[in-house]
């Protein structure tokens, strides 16, 4: 979603973060082609004693809420900083939640995150599909079988575990990174957090004055209108703010070296922090869940459709209700759909047979030119 506020709010997916009680709809999917992040969190399936990060993930254990008070003093010049910039109202509300406070204060009040200059949002956004148009051009639909055909493997591998078309999963990942090529370089951390803002009182009088006539009066239905999309963006997204801060602190890394799209998801597959916990999968068997491994993104994202009920030969109908839950988009929906029935009848993802490979390699020079004698020069 070339979506940074408003459009972020319709995607999203049920999923449990059990550590944290706190049940809510998630989105998987914002942004289809984001920058490249630099940083590749992964989650640890290995006890804690044996992990190692030697290809610069981060390794993260099961969620599970300290039972240990965190005793960090509060430094009050980050809290007066956090205040200045506009985020005093959310280190509040994660303080109340269990997040360490000092945690909070020293995030928000880091020069890097901006100031929280007000969140406007439209109350009822929808995805046009010409946003996906580009996604079935000729030369999408070639990236997207080069993306399968390269993925093979693990596609089919997360397909034989989850009973998930690998074509599925394989238009997915090229609708929404273009492949891992595009993972988003934003601060996952702040971009979830100005999402969650929407409903600070401030937040919500400004969109009410957003919505309100010459006369600076609004109509009673439109201003629950307006303080009820402010609550769901919260209930949405608040829970996010929180995952977050969990990663950072289970794995004592710094919350804001998060990197991904505009509405805060992030790997090949774009899930949003809870739903890394929740669907993160170690396809590759390497004893940690990286989304950055397209072996464990596609076995995560094929998880993730799987627990909302995808199951081999299920209806068109039952597959678009399921997709819905990645991105609340009928967009969306068509052009995943459009892109894994061109990856079907492509063949990229069929196993290669051994003498076409021979044929193959016989007939395509070094630099993946044709090497045929006729093209040759003596
Ligand atoms: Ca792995």
């Amino acid at each position: 979603m070339a979506r940074s506020a408003a459009p972020v709010a319709f995607l999203c997916a049920g999923v449990l973060l059990a550590a944290l009680s706190l049940l809510v709809s998630c989105a998987a999917s914002p942004e289809p082609a984001r920058a490249k992040a630099k940083q590749a969190p992964s989650v640890s399936t290995q006890p804690a004693a044996k992990r190692s990060a030697p290809d610069g993930s981060v390794p993260v254990r099961v969620v599970r809420r300290s039972s240990e008070p965190d005793l960090t003093p509060t430094d009050p010049r980050d809290l007066a900083r956090a205040r200045d910039k506009g985020w005093i109202f959310m280190v509040e509300k994660l303080a109340d939640t269990g997040v360490s406070r000092a945690a909070a204060a020293r995030a928000f009040a880091d020069p890097r995150v901006p100031e929280f200059d007000g969140l406007l949002f439209g109350l009822n956004p929808r995805e046009s599909h010409s946003m996906y148009r580009g996604f079935l051009s000729k030369g999408s639909m070639a990236s997207a079988e080069r993306c399968a055909a390269a993925h093979a493997s693990e596609l089919r591998s997360a397909e034989r575990l989850h009973g998930v078309d690998a074509s599925v999963v394989a238009a997915i990942m090229h609708v929404e990174t273009h492949c891992g090529k595009n993972t988003g370089k934003s601060m996952v951390l702040h971009r979830l957090a100005r999402l969650a803002m929407a409903n600070e009182p401030r937040n919500v009088a400004r969109n009410l004055a957003r919505y309100s006539g010459k006369s600076g009066k609004i109509e009673p239905e439109l201003a629950e209108q307006v303080r009820s999309r402010a609550r769901y963006l919260e209930g949405i997204f608040y829970p996010q703010v929180v995952a977050t801060f969990e990663i950072a602190r289970q794995e004592g890394i710094d919350p804001l070296a998060l990197r991904g799209s505009g509405a805060g998801a992030f790997g090949y597959v774009q899930f949003l922090p809870m739903n890394y916990f929740a669907f993160g999968t170690d396809g590759n068997g390497d004893g940690r869940i990286s989304l950055y491994q397209p072996a464990d993104a596609a076995a995560s994202a094929a998880r993730f459709l799987a627990s909302y009920g995808w199951k081999p030969g299920i209806k068109h109908a039952k597959k678009r209700q399921i997709i819905w839950h990645y991105n609340r988009s009928d967009a969306y929906i068509d052009t995943v759909l459009a892109l894994a029935s061109n990856i079907r009848s492509s063949g990229a993802l069929d196993p290669v047979r051994p003498e076409a490979t021979e044929a193959r390699a016989l007939s395509v020079d070094v630099r993946g030119r044709p090497a045929t004698p006729a093209t040759r020069r003596p």
